[in-house]
Parts: C-alpha cells; sequence; structure tokens
C-alpha cells in the first residue's frame, strides 16, 4: 500500500492533502508467548504487512476515521466524548488512542485520519496494535507531544486494556513501534529494555514462513483473560510479584509448592519453560546457529498446546505436517485459539512444505490456509 495512494484517497474523502503519512506493522513472535503479561520474555519480529495512515490535525473537538478496507462512510466522534465500555467495532482502536492521549494529559483537538491496511486482521499478527501505533505516532509527530519507543506502546496498550477491553499484554504494541528492519527484538517486559537480534535467515539459507490457518481469533473473549487470571493467580499462590521471578531452575520445588492445583500448574511450567525458551533462542542466534532454534520453537508449541492449552487442531495440523515434511522446527505464534503458525524451513524446502501444508487442509476439508515467507522489516515510522 503506497504512501502516495492513501493520501491521494485522503485528500478526495477530505478535500485536502494530509499533514502526513505513516506506517506501523504487524509482528510474528518468533518465541516468548504469554510471557509479557508475567514480566517475562518475548522475540518478536515486524511483518511488511503494515497499516498506513495518512492524519491531519484539527482544531475543532472532532475525529473523523475513515478505513479503505471496511469502505463505508467517515465516522465522525468527538473526543470529549470518549468513553471506555460499550460495543466496539474497528474505531474503537484509534478512538481508544485519543481517549489514551488525553487521559495521559496530551491536548488532542482532533483529527482526520484514512487508513489502508495490509496486516491480515484475526491471524494473530497483530492488526489491532498496529492501527493503534500508527495513531499514536501520527498525533505525537503532530502534536508535537515527544512520546517514543516503550512509551508510545504502553499508551497503546492501556487503549487496547481500558478502552477497547482486552486485557493484552505490551508485546504487540512495543513490536510494531520498536522493530527494525533484519532484526528480531528480545524484550524484557519488566523493565522494557530491548535488544535488537541480527536475524537474517535468508542469508543463511533458512526461511520462516508465516501460515494463516484463517481460524479468527479474538482476544476480548474470555479464554485469553482466564489464562492471565491463572497466571496471577500462581504468583500469587507461590507469593512472588510475577511469575518472571520463578528461575527456571527453582520450577521444580515451585510446582510442588502448588500441590493439586493442576491448572495452575500447567500454566506456570508453560511460563517458566518458555522463558528460559526465549533466553535460549536469544543464545543459539548469537552464537550464529539459526537451524538450532528449530527444535526450540517446536517446545514452545507443545507446551502451549498441552499446558497453556491454546493451541486448536487447524494449528496443531500446520506444525505435525510441516515437521513430518522435514521443516526445523513450527510452532503457534500470537495469542492463540487460532490465528498463523510459523515454520522455520530450509530454502530449498518451502516449495514442498507449503504444498504438504495445502494438501493436508484440503483432506480435512478446511478453508484454504494463506502462507507466506515473514522478513524482519522495519518498525513504526513516517513515510511523508
Ligand atoms: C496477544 C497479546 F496481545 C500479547 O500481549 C501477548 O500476550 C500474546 O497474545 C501472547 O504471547 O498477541
Amino acid at each position: 500500500m503506497g504512501a502516495q495512494q492513501v493520501a491521494d484517497r485522503f485528500a478526495e474523502l477530505y478535500g485536502a492533502g494530509p499533514e502526513g503519512v505513516w506506517a506501523a506493522p504487524g509482528r510474528v513472535n518468533l518465541i516468548g508467548e504469554h510471557t509479557d503479561y508475567n514480566d517475562g520474555f518475548v522475540m518478536p519480529f515486524a511483518l511488511p504487512h503494515q497499516v498506513v495512515a495518512a492524519v491531519s490535525r484539527r482544531t475543532d473537538g472532532v475525529l473523523r476515521l475513515h478505513s479503505a478496507d471496511i469502505g463505508g462512510d467517515i465516522t465522525e466522534l468527538r473526543p470529549d466524548d470518549l468513553a471506555p465500555g460499550g460495543d466496539h467495532d474497528w474505531t474503537a482502536y484509534p478512538a481508544g488512542v485519543v481517549w489514551a492521549l488525553r487521559e495521559a494529559g496530551h491536548e488532542i483537538t482532533g483529527a482526520d485520519v484514512h487508513l489502508a491496511s495490509t496486516v491480515p486482521t484475526g491471524a494473530g499478527l497483530s492488526s489491532s496494535a498496529a492501527l493503534e501505533v500508527v495513531i499514536a505516532l501520527a498525533l505525537n509527530d503532530l502534536y508535537g507531544l515527544g512520546l517514543k519507543g516503550w512509551r508510545l506502546a504502553r499508551l497503546c496498550q492501556r487503549a487496547e486494556n481500558v478502552y477497547v477491553g482486552a486485557p493484552t499484554g505490551i508485546m504487540d504494541q512495543t513490536a510494531s513501534a520498536c522493530c527494525e528492519a533484519g532484526h528480531a527484538l528480545f524484550l524484557d517486559t519488566r523493565d522494557l529494555s530491548q535488544q535488537q537480534i541480527p536475524f537474517d535467515l535468508a542469508a543463511r539459507g533458512l526461511r520462516l514462513l508465516v501460515v494463516d490457518t484463517q481460524v479468527k481469533h479474538a482476544h476480548s473473549g474470555g479464554e485469553y483473560g482466564k489464562r492471565r487470571a491463572g497466571c496471577e493467580k500462581g504468583a500469587a499462590l507461590l507469593g512472588v510479584d510475577a511469575l518472571r521471578d520463578i528461575p527456571y531452575d527453582g520450577l521444580d520445588a515451585a510446582l510442588a509448592r502448588l500441590g493439586d492445583e493442576e491448572e495452575v500448574v500447567r500454566l506456570v511450567r508453560h511460563v517458566v519453560t518458555e522463558n528460559e525458551r526465549v533466553e535460549r533462542t536469544v543464545a543459539l542466534l548469537r552464537s550464529g546457529d539459526p537451524r538450532a532454534i528449530g527444535p526450540v520453537l517446536t517446545e514452545g508449541h507443545a507446551s502451549l498446546r498441552d499446558d497453556f492449552r491454546i493451541s486448536c487442531p487447524e494449528l496443531d495440523l500446520v506444525v505435525d505436517t510441516a515437521l513430518a515434511g522435514g521443516a526445523l522446527g513450527a510452532r503457534m505464534t500470537g495469542g492463540g485459539f487460532g490465528g498463523s503458525a510459523i515454520v522455520l524451513a530450509e530454502a530449498a524446502d518451502v516449495e514442498t512444505l507449503t504444498k504438504s501444508v495445502e494438501e493436508a487442509f484440503a483432506a480435512a476439508g478446511l478453508t484454504a490456509p494463506r502462507v507466506f515467507e515473514a522478513v524482519p522489516s522495519a518498525g513504526a515510522r513516517r513515510l511523508v
């Protein structure tokens, strides 16, 4: 989606060109799932798929929103009237960002916005975080708010948690705001410290495929919140601030203390082992051995499927088919209950693996999956 195209459509809709055009990407999480709201480690990278927004300021307390993907009329809102709760459509994400910025004391007197997105929605690739971040960045630049990186991400997370009502962590917004091309972002969600880890699979003859199962998911539904509440219960029972505080070598002792709290035991085991998998992945990439992360990804899938219980038959089918076809590793990515899986493979095997996953879906009578190669791309930025 070109910046010029989005700017031209903005001019048609609003009668004059925009003050600027911004972009924010979706993400794939390489490893570190459901660790972010436990103060743990995550390792996402940005996709080339992005939300592009043409934006101008207004001074009359009106917020006008239009999306090329949804079509229809311009939605007109008054920032003074915005309040959390209620039924939401896509406009809740940009409106939530305006609400969160104003709540934080920033004076936003209105805006005209036209958006176009190439991030698949409901596919576990953070289309909503990309939408929040692009609006926050545009308003930040236009209104001179001085917000950057994780500060911007925190405001977007607040929009999602409080205004939209989805109890998600900080990973997706930080990924969209802070990722760099050719790198994965090693993020400590406790202090939000970041390290950009070089992640150029193509140079090593490897590919990372994303397989969108087309099973739609949503985080405002109850299951995500239940897992989060279960993790918080585990931390409380173990007397720690967050499950991050349980060291990997203290896991057995911690589980023994949880006794017959079976569900909590499974959740705690996932989070503690997943944090260790992120650290192992970082170490392997640093030592220049990207092939060796394959089995770590696959272990992560087993933990999400068996302990965290957030996979689904379609995601398992992708993982099982890919591994049977010789993939180096595979796992679901994102919040779960549908969405996408990732497959690490030798470049030479990509065609055969893609075909075998497509055939497995057809044989099971499922909607055809969407398969594409994930190339670590740039984070949010101003285009024009
Ligand atoms: C979703 C959430 F938005 C993230 O915060 C994170 O918890 C993820 O699920 C699971 O790792 O994408």
